[in-house]
C-alpha cells in the first residue's frame, strides 16, 4: 500500500486498513459497506473532504478522501468519529409535543405542524408579526441557510431573524466589510506554505482547525517564522518563533504598537498605501503614542518580544495574518480585527502569491451561512437589508412587493432581551443551542421559560430543546444534498448518504411544509436542493458574495469553486485582490483608526482574575453532537479550570481541587488543572458543557456595538477553593443528568 501522510497512517496502524472503529456502547453494529460517498465533515469551517461508508440506510464508517485538495485525506479526532451520530440511539425520530403535566409525547407530523402553525398565527395576530422570532445556525448548508432567510421574511414575515454566527463570525465580517467591502479570507490556504512570516492571533489552530496546522507546518519546513499571540501557550505556540502571551482583551494595543513601530522604522509599502488605500494618515495618528514600552505595559507581553515580532513582520517580503475568535469575541471585536488589517495594509502584502490575511471561519458553513440571508441585517449575496436597491432586487427574485420585505431585526442576544421585555412571545429555532452557547445563560433560560410558544428543529434533544412546546426531528449533514462554503471560500458539495431515521425529516422538507401551511407554499415549490441553489445563484448575482457562476456540475468537476464567481465561464477566485479592485465605494482598501480601550468587565479587588473561555480538540460547540460520541467524551469528559501554578499557589489551590468561579453573573465549580501554559492573571474554561458545568453561567451579555458579538473572551472573576478534590478518573459527567 502507498504511504499515506500522517495522521491517516497512524489511524491505519492502530485500527487496520478498513478504518472501522470498535463498537461504542449502545450503537448498533457496523458492517461491510455497500457504497462509498465523497462528502465533507459536518463540523468545523475546514470542511475536510471525507468518504463515508454506508450499508443499507446506515453510515458504517469512513475512509480518507486523498484527492480532496485542502486536507488530502487528513482528519482530526472529531472528523474520524463524526459518522457515529447517524444511527445514535439518542436521535429524535418522531415529532414531540410537550403536554402539560405529562411531558413529551410523540405526535404525528400533521398534529405537530397544525399546532405550530396555529400558535404562530395566534401570536402574530395578537402581538404583531415581529413578536414571533427565528434563530438559525450555520451548520446548515447554503441551500438551507437561504431557505431560512426566505422563510422568515416571506412565510413568517418577521424582521426578527438571526443566527448563531452572531456569536462567531460577525466581528470579522464587519471589519472585513469596512476595510475591503467584502467578507472572505483573501487566499486559499495552500498559499500559507510559502509565506515568510505568519502571525496567528487568537486562534488555537491545533485544537480548533487541526488540519490547517499541516499548512503551517509546511510553511515552517520552508523556513517561515511563526508568531503566535495568545494568553495561553497553545500547542502551536510551543514551536513558534515568538509567542506573545498578551493579557486577554489587549490585541488592539499590540497591533497599534506594531503599526506605530512600522511607521517609525519606515517598514511601509508606500506605493501600495498611496495607490490602493485610504485613511492611512488618520490611522497612524491614532497610534502615534503607542511606544513599545506602552504596548508592553498594556498587553503584559515583553517589550523585546513585541519589537522582535514587529521587525519580523515589518521586514518580511511575503506574509500571512490569521485570526479567529480570540480577538473577535470582545466588545471591541471589530476594532481588534481592524487593528490587524491595518498592519496588513501598511505592509502592502495582500493580493499577491503567498501574501494574505483572513479570519478563520468557525462553523462548518460559517462562510456560506453568513452570505445568504439569515443575519438580521442581511439579504442573499451579502446584500444590505436597509439598502433600497438591494431590497428591490431580492423582492423581485422572491416575487413579493418590496414593501412587504421586513427591515432590519434584532440580533441573537437582543432577541433574548426582547423576550424579557415581553416584545417577543414566540420563537422557532433550527440548528442553534442558545442555552449553552449564549452568554449569561441563567438569563437566557428565564427568557425561554417566558415564551408563550417555542418550536425547535434538531436531530438531538439539546438542552435548549427541552424548553420547546413542539420538537420537530430534523436531519444530519449526510441526510440531505447541498453545498457549503469552506473557510477558504471554496463552495463544495455535501452528499446525501442515508435517509433520516424513523419519522425524522429533511430540514428543508420541514421548512417547506411549514411555509405551505403558513400560506407561502408558492415561494417554496423547490423540486430538490439543486433548485434551491439555482435560485440562490440568481439572488446572489451582482452582490459581493456572487455565486451566480457556480453550478453543482462545476463544483463536482473541480472539487469546489471559490466565490466570487460572477458568470458561468468564470473559474472562481482562489486569491482575492490581485486586480487591486477592492469592493468599497471608492475601490480602495480602507485603513480604520483604532484606539485601545479596556474591556467591559474589567478586573478589580472583588473580581481580580481574568476569565477567558474557548474550546478543546475533542468537543464541538455546545457539545450536543460530540458529548454523545464515546471516544470523544473519553478524550475530554468534563471542563477543567486552567490555572497557572503561581496563581494556584497564591490562592492555595491543589491539582484537581474543585474551585468555585464567581463573576457578577453567577458562580460555577470546576476542577483545577494547574498548567504553566497560561498567564498568571488569567484562567481558561472550555464552554462545551451544559447546566452546572456551563462556562456561560459566568460570561456577560455585553455586546460589541457594531457587530453585536458577546464578550466571551473577558470576564472578571474571583476564585474560591472548596477543599474537595474532584474524582477526575470518573469517565464522563452524564449529560442527561445536568
Ligand atoms: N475542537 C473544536 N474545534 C472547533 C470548534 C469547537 O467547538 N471545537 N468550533 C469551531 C468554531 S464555530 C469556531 S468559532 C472556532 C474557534 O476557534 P478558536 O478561535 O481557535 O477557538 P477558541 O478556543 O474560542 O479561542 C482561541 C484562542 O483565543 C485565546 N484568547 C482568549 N482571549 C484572547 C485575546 O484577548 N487575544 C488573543 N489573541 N487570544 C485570546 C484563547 O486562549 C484560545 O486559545 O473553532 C472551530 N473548531
Ligand atoms: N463562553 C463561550 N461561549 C461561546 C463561545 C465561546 O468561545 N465561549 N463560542 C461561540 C461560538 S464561536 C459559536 S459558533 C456558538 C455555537 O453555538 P450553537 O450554535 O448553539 O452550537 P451548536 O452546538 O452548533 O448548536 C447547534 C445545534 O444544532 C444542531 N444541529 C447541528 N447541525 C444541524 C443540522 O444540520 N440541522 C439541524 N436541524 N440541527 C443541527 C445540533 O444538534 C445542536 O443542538 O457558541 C458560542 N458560545
Ligand atoms: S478539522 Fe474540522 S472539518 Fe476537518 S475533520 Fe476536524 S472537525 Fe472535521
Ligand atoms: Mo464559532
Amino acid at each position: 500500500m502507498a504511504k499515506l501522510p500522517l495522521p491517516v497512517q497512524q489511524i491505519i496502524d492502530q485500527f487496520g486498513p478498513t478504518l472501522h472503529f470498535p463498537e461504542p456502547e449502545g450503537i448498533v453494529g457496523r458492517d461491510e459497506p455497500d457504497r462509498v460517498v465523497e462528502t465533507h465533515c459536518c463540523f468545523c469551517g475546514m470542511q475536510c473532504g471525507i468518504k463515508l461508508l454506508a450499508k443499507d440506510n446506515r453510515v458504517v464508517g469512513f475512509e480518507p478522501w486523498m484527492e480532496f485538495p485542502f486536507n488530502e485525506g487528513r482528519l482530526c479526532p472529531k472528523g474520524v468519529q463524526r459518522y457515529m451520530q447517524d444511527n445514535h440511539p439518542d436521535r429524535l425520530t418522531t415529532p414531540l409535543l410537550n403536554k402539560m403535566g405529562v411531558g413529551y409525547v410523540p405526535s404525528s407530523w400533521d398534529d405537530a405542524m397544525e399546532h405550530t402553525v396555529a400558535e404562530i398565527q395566534r401570536i402574530q395576530a395578537t402581538y404583531g408579526r415581529d413578536a414571533f422570532a427565528m434563530l438559525s445556525g450555520v451548520s446548515l448548508t447554503n441551500e438551507k441557510s437561504y431557505m431560512v432567510g426566505k422563510f422568515a421574511r416571506t412565510a413568517l414575515r418577521t424582521k426578527n431573524l438571526d443566527y448563531n454566527g452572531r456569536l462567531c463570525m460577525v466581528s470579522a465580517g464587519a471589519g472585513n466589510k469596512k476595510a475591503f467591502g467584502l467578507d472572505r479570507t483573501s487566499n486559499n490556504y495552500t498559499d500559507l506554505a510559502h509565506a515568510e512570516v505568519i502571525i496567528v492571533t487568537g486562534a488555537n489552530v491545533s485544537e480548533t482547525f487541526p488540519t490547517l496546522t499541516y499548512w503551517l507546518w509546511q510553511a515552517r519546513d520552508n523556513g517561515a517564522k511563526i508568531i503566535v499571540v495568545d494568553p495561553r501557550m497553545i500547542p502551536l505556540a510551543r514551536t513558534a518563533d515568538i509567542h506573545l502571551d498578551i493579557r486577554p482583551g489587549t490585541d488592539s494595543a499590540l497591533f497599534g504598537t506594531i503599526l506605530n513601530y512600522m511607521v517609525q522604522h519606515d517598514m511601509l509599502d508606500h506605493a501600495f498605501i498611496a495607490n490602493h488605500t485610504s485613511g492611512f494618515e488618520e490611522t497612524i495618528a491614532a497610534v502615534k503614542d503607542y511606544t513599545l514600552e506602552w504596548g508592553a505595559e498594556i498587553t503584559g507581553a515583553k517589550k523585546e518580544k513585541i519589537e522582535a515580532a514587529a521587525k519580523l513582520w515589518g521586514k518580511a517580503s511575503t506574509s500571512f495574518l490569521l485570526h479567529a475568535r480570540g480577538i473577535e469575541h470582545h466588545t471591541k471585536g471589530v476594532e481588534n480585527v481592524l487593528s490587524c488589517i491595518n498592519i496588513v495594509l501598511a505592509s502592502g502584502r495582500i493580493g499577491r502569491p503567498y501574501c494574505g490575511y483572513g479570519t478563520i471561519t468557525g462553523q462548518g458553513n460559517g462562510q456560506g451561512g453568513r452570505e445568504h440571508g439569515h443575519k438580521c441585517d442581511q439579504l442573499p449575496g451579502n446584500r444590505d437589508i436597509e439598502n433600497p436597491e438591494h431590497r428591490q432586487y431580492i423582492a423581485d427574485v422572491w416575487g413579493i412587493d418590496e414593501k412587504d420585505l421586513p427591515g432590519k431585526g434584532l440580533s441573537a442576544y437582543e432577541i433574548i432581551e426582547a423576550i424579557h421585555r415581553n416584545e417577543i412571545k414566540g420563537l422557532i429555532s433550527i440548528c442553534f443551542n442558545p442555552l449553552v452557547s449564549l452568554p449569561n445563560n441563567n438569563y437566557v433560560r428565564e427568557a425561554l421559560e417566558k415564551l408563550e410558544f417555542y418550536v425547535g428543529i434538531d436531530f438531538f434533544m439539546s438542552e435548549t430543546m427541552r424548553h420547546c412546546d413542539v420538537i420537530l426531528p430534523g436531519s444530519l449533514h449526510e441526510e440531505e444534498e447541498g453545498t457549503v462554503t469552506t473557510a477558504e471560500g471554496r463552495v463544495v458539495r455535501i452528499r446525501k448518504v442515508v435517509e433520516p431515521p424513523g419519522q425524522a425529516r429533511a430540514d428543508s422538507d420541514i421548512l417547506m411544509e411549514l411555509a405551505r401551511r403558513l400560506g407561502a407554499g408558492d415561494k417554496f415549490a423547490f423540486a430538490d436542493s439543486e433548485a434551491v441553489f439555482n435560485e440562490l445563484r440568481v439572488a446572489s448575482k451582482g452582490g459581493t458574495a456572487d455565486y451566480y457562476g457556480i453550478t453543482y456540475e462545476k463544483i463536482e468537476k473541480n472539487m469546489g469553486v471559490f466565490w466570487p464567481c460572477p458568470d458561468l465561464d468564470h473559474p472562481g477566485t482562489p486569491r482575492l485582490w490581485e486586480d487591486r479592485k477592492f469592493k468599497t465605494p471608492d475601490g480602495r482598501a480602507h485603513f480604520n483608526p483604532v484606539q485601545y480601550h479596556p474591556s467591559m468587565d474589567p478586573t478589580d479587588d472583588a473580581y481580580p482574575v481574568i476569565l477567558t473561555t474557548g474550546r478543546v480538540v475533542s468537543q464541538y460547540l455546545s457539545g450536543t453532537q460530540t458529548r454523545r460520541i464515546g471516544k470523544l467524551v473519553q478524550q475530554f469528559a468534563q471542563p477543567f479550570l486552567e490555572i497557572h501554578p503561581m496563581l494556584a499557589d497564591k490562592l492555595g489551590i491543589q491539582q484537581h481541587e474543585e474551585v468555585q468561579v464567581i463573576t457578577k453573573r453567577g458562580e460555577a465549580t470546576f476542577p483545577a488543572n494547574i498548567v504553566e501554559t497560561i498567564r498568571e492573571d488569567t484562567v481558561f474554561i472550555p464552554y462545551h458543557w451544559p447546566g452546572r458545568k456551563s462556562a456561560n453561567q459566568l460570561t456577560s451579555g455585553f455586546l460589541d456595538p457594531i457587530s453585536k458579538i458577546p464578550e466571551f473572551k473577558v470576564s472578571a472573576c474571583r476564585l474560591v477553593p472548596t477543599g474537595k478534590i474532584a474524582d477526575v478518573t470518573k469517565e464522563a459527567i452524564d449529560y442527561k443528568s445536568v
